[in-house]
């Protein structure tokens, strides 16, 4: 990978599965509640305004001029959400992300997982009567090996790579050792390449993510099965947690199903099962949304059904979302 590759972004209408919210339509960036994100990035805007020495702003400047729309996204979380760039807008044109491979630093605490080939059943499981029509119909996938990272990416590791902290710790909690989120595609398909990573594919995460079973969760089909690896409404308080702090999956990875969402490579198509290939499925060539997997710490346990799937504007950063990086072998 020499970490440039062709982006563009067409309009389509929205999916059955699409999160609408204000931020779609021009609105300052905020959580899912509409709450939160906004002030804090009003705050970050005054800061710039006043011209405080803003190493973030400096940093995301400095970056936006060799990297485009990587350094765009990254002056939206530094400089209160105006880049000039409009929300939902068509980009295109070569794109340069930073790629370290194959000299990257690791951050401390970041463990890639063996995720070996085979195959499986992608999509609504037969045991699962709660299925959306975007999970259907269930077909077969066949996936190369690949590596994973044990936990979500954490507040720590994403500042330790990138410089700044995008976190919008909804409900005032965070931390070092807690999931980074408020980060969009574009910054985490960012810091991906910069540990000599990837993003998952949406079949690569759902296949990681079942660890072999076929059933509705990872641990089967009852729901309080969740409590002893997934945090969510029922047990998580409404607030994010840090990463590992529950049992894992057969596979060893932490927090898959739940605590937040986590963006894959893939466009979001509300079709894109009825004729996907089987072998190592990259998803459609185009579209308006990436495909975010998992759910998180304030929804109920049918939306942590292991082929639930999101299709979320990729300009747009939200506390929802995470990041948990892939590797190729
Ligand atoms: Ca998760």
């Amino acid at each position: 990978m020499n970490g440039r590759y062709k982006l563009s972004e067409s309009r389509e209408g929205l999916g059955a599965n699409v999160l609408d919210t204000s931020e779609q339509h021009g609105a300052g960036p905020q959580d899912m509640n509409g709450q939160d994100c906004g002030s804090r990035m009003r705050q970050r805007d005054r800061d710039c305004e006043k011209g405080r020495p803003m190493r973030r702003c400096l940093v995301a400047r400095f970056v936006l001029g060799r990297y485009a729309l990587v350094g765009a996204s990254l002056l939206h979380f530094a400089c209160g959400g105006d880049t000039g760039l409009t929300v939902g807008a068509d980009v295109g044109g070569d794109v340069d992300l930073p790629n370290c491979a194959p000299t990257c630093s690791t951050p401390e605490g970041m463990k890639w997982v063996f995720i070996p080939g085979g195959s499986f059943e992608m999509g609504c499981s037969q045991s699962d009567s709660e299925c959306l029509d975007d999970e259907s119909p269930p077909h077969s996938v066949e996936l190369s090996a690949f590596e994973l990272l044990e936990t979500e990416v954490t507040e720590a590791q994403f500042e330790a790579i990138m410089g700044f902290n995008p976190s919008c710790s909804f409900g005032g909690f965070g931390g070092a050792g807690y999931p980074v989120e408020c980060v969009n595609w574009h910054s985490a398909k960012a810091f991906c390449l910069s540990v000599g990573g990837r993003l998952a594919t949406e079949a690569e995460w759902e296949y990681a993510a079942r660890g072999g079973s076929t059933t509705r969760y990872h641990c089967g089909d009852d729901p309080k099965c969740l409590n002893e690896f997934e945090w969510y409404g029922e047990n998580a308080w409404q607030v994010k947690h840090p990463v590992k702090k529950l049992k894992p999956n057969a596979y060893g990875l932490h927090d898959m199903l739940g605590n937040i969402n986590e963006w894959t490579n893939d466009w979001y198509s509300a079709k894109y099962y009825e004729d996907s290939p089987s072998d190592n499925p990259d998803g459609p060539e185009s579209g308006s949304y990436r495909v975010a997997r998992g759910s998180i710490f304030m929804f109920s346990a049918d939306t942590l059904r292991v082929s639930r799937r999101w299709g979320y504007p990729p300009l747009i950063p939200s506390s929802y979302f995470g990041i948990r990086c892939a590797r190729s072998l």
